[in-house]
């Protein structure tokens, strides 16, 4: 006998239209979604007063990552874990480096290791660029076949990469309908400012903000818009613009037509500078670096202007005791990230939509829908649509929560988000017609999640 779902009177978010609407699931997809299906099913849930949406897209994590002698503290099973109860049910991963002088398919093929098996949802990677040369230029179109259509570059870090690198692959991408996602920033301004803050002493976490400015930002993304532009306008893909300096720069390449999508992470929209001066600073270190008070509005704004498409966690945990120690309060010294997997629908519902800064429909484009667009996954996620996957997420607007790191799933000692007042909270999610979380509770198997081999050419 098949098992089927039938969702009642929950208010949902499809393509056009939030409207209360009944969702009929079977064999894992969407089977129906009608004003009023009465119809028997294995399980009726009445979701009367609940917001109803497709489950999270997370384009940007970073899973098992090995930052030199530090390691991510989640891995694909903690990490997925985290997620769905987060009401995340897709994940794309972005793979760290393998062995010097490797290929393209190495650091994937050991990421598989990572995740088969372990991870609890869907899941993809991007591939990873450490250096450019003929044979990783000619593999490009084997990897995209695999189904990694979209790559990641770093202009900073060991192995950042030149202008003339970074052109050649965008002239192959674009031949082959991949996507570039760059990490901007000036690697040269970094560094200086960096050497010169620690040759006067200046160590504290708040140098690390200004070591990298919000313009060192903006003159790396102007660049990667001017070399995408002058390879045939080659789809650029921005990860996690923080700054209204940057923002400039994007609006005016998109005016022109231009494909430039811009994703930002709700540390950016939530946190500023500030948190640098507190004793805990530590905990903050991410790159690029939390900006000036000003700069949150105007990235609020960019999504509902639309120049920003998509808002990822860039998930990257390392515990503030270990930062504590390894660092000694030198931000030189201290592993770079946040942890935010499992903390980026519920804050974005709460912050954006209970607080009237973006609409129901917008936060379901950015978290859900356009992600998954971007990397070749549309409409099988993002979306709540006959035929689609039945990856769910049924949020209590009214539930009120008061976030703390011990509610969370994530491995990692402490939340940047400790203390938040939420209104709302995911109360259930269900991937594959699966339901794997139920009132923050995780009931899934691990290694349940499979690989999604994704589409080229669709990126907005
Ligand atoms: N920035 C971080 O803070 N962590 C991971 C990688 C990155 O670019
Ligand atoms: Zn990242």
């Amino acid at each position: 006998m098949t098992f089927s779902i039938l969702i009642k009177n929950g208010k949902a978010v499809i393509e056009n239209e939030v409207k209360v609407k009944d969702i009929l699931v079977l064999d894992g997809k969407i089977h129906k979604i009608e004003d009023n299906i009465n119809t028997k099913a294995s399980k009726i849930i009445d979701a009367s007063g609940k917001v109803v949406i497709p489950g999270g897209v997370d384009i940007h994590t970073h899973f098992n990552l090995h930052a030199g002698c530090y390691i991510a503290q989640d891995n694909f099973y903690t990490g997925t874990v985290a997620a769905a109860c987060g009401g995340t049910t897709t994940i794309v991963d972005h793979i760290g480096f393998g062995p010097e002088g490797c290929g393209l398919m190495q650091p994937i093929e050991k990421y598989h290791e990572y995740a088969d098996g372990n991870s609890v949802v869907d899941f993809s990677f991007h591939g990873v660029f450490q250096h450019v040369n003929e044979k990783i230029l000619n593999e490009i179109p084997k990897v995209i076949d695999a189904g990694i259509t979209s790559f990641k570059a770093y202009m900073v870090y060991d192995y950042a990469l030149g202008d003339e690198q970074i052109l050649k692959l965008m002239l192959k991408l674009k031949k082959h309908g991949g996507l570039l996602a760059v990490h901007c920033e000036n690697n040269k301004v970094a560094k200086f400012y960096k050497n010169s803050f620690l040759a006067e002493g200046k160590t504290e976490p708040v140098y690390h903000a200004k070591s990298r400015n919000d313009i060192c930002e903006a003159e790396a993304v102007n660049r990667m818009i001017c070399l995408s532009k002058i390879a045939g306008n080659a789809p650029l893909y921005i990860v996690h613009v923080s700054s209204k300096a940057s923002i400039d720069y994007i609006k005016l390449a998109q005016m022109g037509s231009h494909c430039v999508i811009a994703e930002t992470c709700p540390q950016y929209l939530l946190l500023d500078e500030s948190l640098y001066y507190n004793v805990d600073g530590m905990k903050y270190i991410l790159t690029p670096p939390l900006r000036k008070n000003h700069n949150l509005t105007v990235l609020w704004n960019s999504i509902n202007r639309e120049y920003i498409s998509t808002v990822a966690s860039d998930h990257c945990p390392f515990n503030y005791n270990l930062r504590k120690q390894a660092a000694d309060n030198d931000f030189s010294r201290c592993p770079n990230g946040l942890p935010g997997v499992e903390t980026r629908i519920p804050l974005m519902f709460s912050e954006g939509v209970m607080n009237f800064k973006i609409s129901l429909k917008r936060f379901v484009e950015i978290n859900c829908t356009n992600p998954a667009k971007v990397t070749g996954l549309y409409p099988k996620k993002g979306v709540l649509r006959e035929g689609s996957d039945a990856d769910i997420v049924i949020i209590d607007p009214d539930k009120k929560v008061t976030l703390s790191n011990s509610m969370l799933h994530q491995n990692v000692d402490y939340t940047p988000y400790e203390g938040f007042e939420l209104q709302g909270y995911p109360v259930l999610t269900m991937s594959n017609g699966e339901i794997i979380v139920e009132n923050n509770k995780f009931l899934g198997q691990k290694g349940r999640g499979k690989f999604l081999k994704r589409k080229t050419g669709i990126f907005e």
